[in-house]
Parts: structure tokens; C-alpha cells; sequence
């Protein structure tokens, strides 16, 4: 069989995207209030700066940027998270990176599941957080067995998604059709229910162990917790969630606001306490849960391995002056402690290029293809010339210590165990099935293509 008749996988990612907003947005109508705000303060930023929207037209950004968002869920079992890889495979989304969430107190690993080509990701940026709950960190022998029997007993896809992923991986994809189906039965796995599995008294005994072993055991599926747009300007989000009645964490995670913005800042509106019916042995039961939250991000350049070192000794650096973790009574002092820290980390595009900070995707300048003079020249020399222009490579990926903060501001304060660190990447390996991909590596070939082609257009060898 040829493919001819497949639907492109990044097609039918758009298309999964698009309805997982949809169901979000009627489920969450906060969400609704999010994303207005979220492109009202884009379409400003792009009115007070041109140069901005040049700059995202330039990269096939400014199409994407409405598209934009990321998701989280945090699954119960290897099988559950094998399966969703399978699922994802069938969307173009690969599982790139390995973050432990241990050292935070948060007893999950994780992945992002996401395209990898740049393509691709002009297509549809959207990206899955995705946990793995991790049994062996709950103490209680009992509570342990009580979690596993009732995880194994749920099955989180529709027998129907199940052949559709089958079907995909032997014939190598979906016509349009079935693409449609499967978008439909895959978004099943994500829904929100408002009734658990488990007694309320069972409930408020994995509550005691942890919040998140709640969230996961209790229900019957990996309900999507959070949709997450990407804003130009993060602070001004930030500064108008209050006047749309929302309100946000106390300080925005990640980097500080800079010229040229590095990775990725995150803030968050507080989890919704939601009504959930419990299972009980005279009748149901009254309780509430909440797990789902809103968030909202600002993406930068990705960071070349010698960038991320510098990124994490400065936050390091801040976070020990600050000498506690950032939360409300802090905050001014962190974000003050942050910004001042971070004027160690050079502030312009050009810098971060030549300093083989930050990854970076090469253009070739009309000016560039006419001239005559370019033979010999080197790269620095090209782009002195005018004749090789820069644009930054946006980061892809997540951040450990902002998805910790995240996390924590939304598990609430009673959440914070310990747990020693415990990466166990092998493991994870393992039951997703397949080896998680190097974010690093996936944006060095980025920039390499582009170089190239950059090359080719000039007729010069680079
Ligand atoms: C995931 C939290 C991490 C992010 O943007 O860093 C995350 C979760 O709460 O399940 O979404
Ligand atoms: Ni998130």
C-alpha cells in the first residue's frame, strides 16, 4: 500500500489541537477568558513593535502563533503510557526529553510529546506534558496495592482508538476519514469526569499521600489538567489577569523579562475546585477535586548546551541568594534578585550567536545573493556584510525547575513531600517503549539545515 492516501500526521495534529481546545474551552469557560486576553495582548505587542511580527513572519511563526499551546496529563501506568506514545506516534508527536520531578517533591516522570521538524512544528506547535506516576514512591504498603489494582482495572482509550492505532502503525497512517474518527476517539482519553472510581474515604487516603496520586488513581482517565497559549509579552499577561478576574501565581517562572527572550516563561492561575460524585457503599457521595488550572507562556530562543549551562548556574545562583523556594511573601525580592543575577547573560542576538549561546536559523539577504564578494567569507563575515541575516530558534521544550513551580503552585500547600532525587531515565525508557529524543541534538539539526540552505541560496560553503 502506498501512502498517497494518508492523511499527513501534522494535519491531523492541527486538527487533534483544535478540538482539544474546543472540548477545553466549553469545559473550562476561565480558558475562554485566557485566550482572549492572550491575543489582545499579542496583537499590541506586534502594533507597539513591528519588528517583532517581521521577525515571527520571517520564521512561519506568525501562523502558528494563535495555534500555539501545550498541554499537560499525567498517566497511571507504563501500559497507559506506552499506549500514548502509540497514540501520539499516530499525530507526528515524538517523546523528546526526560525530566525527574522528584527533587521537587512530585512523584512523576516525565516526557513532552512533540514534532520534531521544524516544518512540522510551523504546522502545529502543539506539545503533551506528560507524567508517569510513580507507584514505588508511595510508602504504604496498602495504599500502594489499592492504587495499582484500581489503576489496572481502567482503561483510558476506546476500543475504537485502540484499532485506529493499530491500523495506523500497519498500514503507515489514516486516510481522512479515519483521521477524522481517530481525533474524535482520541480526545475521549482527555476529557474531564466529574465522577471517580473510588469511595470518597479512598479519595481523601491518596489525597493524604499526595495530591497528584489522588488526581491520577481516582478517575478513569488522564483528563488534560492544562491548556497553555504563547504569549509575546508575558508580563502584561500577567499584569491583566487581576482585571479579567484571574489570579495569577506570584512570580512568573523561568527566566527574567529581557531584550531577547531566553527559553521560557510560565505563570498560572490557581486549580479549580470542582464537584465530583464518589462511589460509595450506601449511595453516592459528595466531594470536590481540583486539578485543572490555567496557564500561559512566552517562548524564546533555545539555548545551545553551553547557554543552558549558564541558564541554570544563574538561576541556581538566584534561587540560592533568595535562600527559599520563590512563593507569595517573596516574590518582589526574588524577581529583583533574578533580573540582577541575570545581566550576566548577554542581552542581544548578536551576542548570543557569536558567543554560540543560543541556537539560531540563518537567512540568506537579497543583498547576499547579488553580491559578488562572498567567496572565502566566513560566517561572522557574511553576516557583518549584511549578507546572512539571523532570526532566533524558539525553544520547543519544557524547564524541570519552572515545571516544578508550576506544579507545586497548583498541587496547593499541603503537597509538599519529599522525595530523594530519583531520576531513573532507563525505566522510563522502558515502559514508554521507546528512547526519548535529545531536545539539544533536534535543535542543533534545526540550525544546521538552515545553515545549509542558507548556504545554497548564497553559493557559498559554510
Ligand atoms: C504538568 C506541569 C508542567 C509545564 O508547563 O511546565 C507543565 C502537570 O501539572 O501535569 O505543564
Ligand atoms: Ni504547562
Amino acid at each position: 500500500m502506498t501512502g498517497v492516501n494518508f492523511k499527513n500526521p501534522d494535519l491531523i495534529r492541527a486538527d487533534f489541537s483544535r478540538a482539544m481546545s474546543d472540548m477545553y474551552r466549553d469545559e473550562v469557560p476561565l480558558y475562554g477568558t485566557l485566550l482572549d486576553l492572550v491575543a489582545e495582548v499579542n496583537d499590541s505587542a506586534m502594533s507597539n513593535d513591528p519588528g517583532i511580527a517581521e521577525s515571527l513572519r520571517k520564521t512561519g511563526e506568525l501562523e502558528r502563533l494563535n495555534v500555539e499551546r501545550h498541554g499537560a496529563i499525567r498517566v497511571g501506568t507504563p501500559a497507559e503510557l506506552a499506549t500514548i506514545a502509540r497514540l501520539f506516534a499516530v499525530m507526528g508527536m515524538s517523546p523528546v526529553g526526560y525530566y525527574d520531578l522528584t527533587p521537587a517533591g512530585v512523584p512523576v516522570h516525565s516526557t513532552a510529546f512533540r514534532a520534531v521538524h521544524e516544518a512540522s512544528l510551523q504546522i502545529s506547535p502543539f506539545r503533551v506534558f506528560c507524567s508517569l506516576l510513580r507507584l514505588e514512591l508511595i510508602d504504604s504498603e496498602a495504599l500502594r496495592a489499592f492504587a495499582k489494582t484500581t489503576l489496572e482495572k481502567r482503561s483510558i482509550f476506546t476500543s475504537r482508538v485502540l484499532e485506529l492505532i493499530s491500523q495506523a502503525e500497519a498500514d503507515g497512517g489514516l486516510n481522512d476519514a479515519d483521521a477524522e474518527e481517530f481525533v474524535q476517539q482520541a480526545l475521549e482519553t482527555f476529557r474531564w469526569h466529574s465522577s471517580a472510581t473510588v469511595s470518597l474515604d479512598e479519595y481523601q487516603q491518596l489525597l493524604k499521600q499526595h495530591r497528584l496520586i489522588a488526581d491520577v488513581v481516582a478517575f478513569r482517565g488522564p483528563h488534560i489538567n492544562h491548556l497553555t497559549p504563547r504569549t509575546l509579552d508575558i508580563d502584561s499577561v500577567q499584569v491583566g489577569m487581576p482585571k479579567k478576574g484571574i489570579t495569577p501565581k506570584a512570580v512568573i517562572e523561568g527566566p527574567p523579562k529581557r531584550n531577547c527572550p531566553i527559553l521560557l516563561r510560565q505563570t498560572s492561575f490557581k486549580a479549580l475546585n470542582e464537584a465530583i460524585t464518589f462511589i460509595g457503599a450506601n449511595g453516592a457521595e459528595q466531594g470536590s477535586h481540583s486539578a485543572r488550572f490555567g496557564e500561559i507562556e512566552q517562548r524564546g530562543v533555545a539555548l545551545t548546551p553551553k547557554g543552558r549551562a549558564l541558564y541554570d548556574q544563574l538561576l541556581d545562583q538566584a534561587r540560592e541568594e533568595l535562600g527559599d523556594f520563590p512563593n507569595e511573601n517573596n516574590a518582589v525580592d526574588y524577581m529583583a534578585i533574578l533580573e540582577r543575577v541575570f545581566v550576566a547573560f548577554p542581552d542581544s542576538y548578536s551576542e548570543l550567536q557569536q558567543q554560540d549561546l543560543a541556537y539560531f536559523r540563518y537567512f540568506a539577504t537579497e543583498q547576499g545573493v547579488a553580491a559578488s564578494d562572498k567567496a572565502g567569507k566566513d560566517l561572522a563575515a557574511l553576516i557583518t556584510a549584511g549578507y546572512v541575516q539571523i532570526e532566533p530558534l524558539v525553544y520547543e521544550d519544557f524547564l524541570p525547575v519552572s515545571a516544578a513551580g508550576i506544579f507545586q503552585s497548583n498541587l496547593g500547600d499541603d503537597a509538599q513531600a519529599h522525595y530523594s532525587a530519583d531520576a531513573n531515565k532507563d525505566q522510563f525508557e522502558a515502559d514508554l517503549g521507546r528512547k526519548t529524543q535529545n531536545e539539544l541534538a533536534l535543535y542543533a539539526e534545526t540550525q544546521q539545515r538552515s545553515l545549509q540552505e542558507c548556504a545554497a541560496a548564497l553559493g557559498v560553503s559554510l
